[in-house]
């Protein structure tokens, strides 16, 4: 019997972007603000799948590669803080068409194969800090990075000596 895996679908940021986001976050907020994320678990979340067997992590990598997803970009402008989760983050104020289609087409296939889905409208963000539960000041702007997505990924999460690392398993390219 094979063991279940911890599993999503997410765009990544690029290394470089993921330098700036890091910088900028230590510029703005003060280090008491919550557990920040490490600069390489920066992303944006496309669909949860949580605990699930190799089976239908097969069955929803096979949904993936048959997507016909766009390419396409946006600004990171927006910011904001949830103090229920827990996260502040940073996101967008315009989120393309084809970032809600591609989400939405993952979500729907995650929900068919039995992966509980959230309720809430999808929100496209980048997790800064977690554990942020007291109030945070919120800083007016981001220098609004534009992020050109090309690719999305599934990911595996693991807790190894403490920490949370995100795994790369395979990445889809999207169309013109
Ligand atoms: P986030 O997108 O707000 O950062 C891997 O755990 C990723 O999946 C995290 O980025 C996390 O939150 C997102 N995620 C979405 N729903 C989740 C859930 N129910 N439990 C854990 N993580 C979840």
């Amino acid at each position: 019997m094979s063991a279940e895996r911890r599993l999503f679908f997410a765009l990544s940021l690029p290394a470089k972007l993921q330098k700036h986001v890091i910088q900028w976050r230590a510029d703005n907020f003060p280090a008491e603000t919550g557990r920040p994320v490490a600069a390489a678990n920066l992303h944006i979340t496309l669909a949860f799948l949580g605990e699930i067997s190799a089976i239908k992590e097969a069955a929803l990598t096979r949904v993936a590669g048959r997507i016909q997803g766009q390419k396409f970009s946006l600004q990171l402008d927006d910011i904001g803080h949830w103090p229920g989760s827990g996260v502040v983050w940073i996101g967008t104020k315009r989120a393309p068409n084809a970032l809600l289609q591609l989400a939405s087409v993952l979500r729907s296939h995650a929900a068919r194969n039995g992966c509980h889905q959230s309720t809430l409208p999808f929100h496209p963000h980048v997790s800064l800090y977690r554990s942020a539960t007291r109030p945070v000041a919120i800083p007016p702007a981001t220098p609004g990075w534009p992020l050109e997505a090309t690719e999305f990924s599934l990911y595996e999460s693991l807790f190894e000596r403490g920490r949370t690392r995100y795994r790369c398993l395979q990445s889809w390219p999207l169309g013109e």
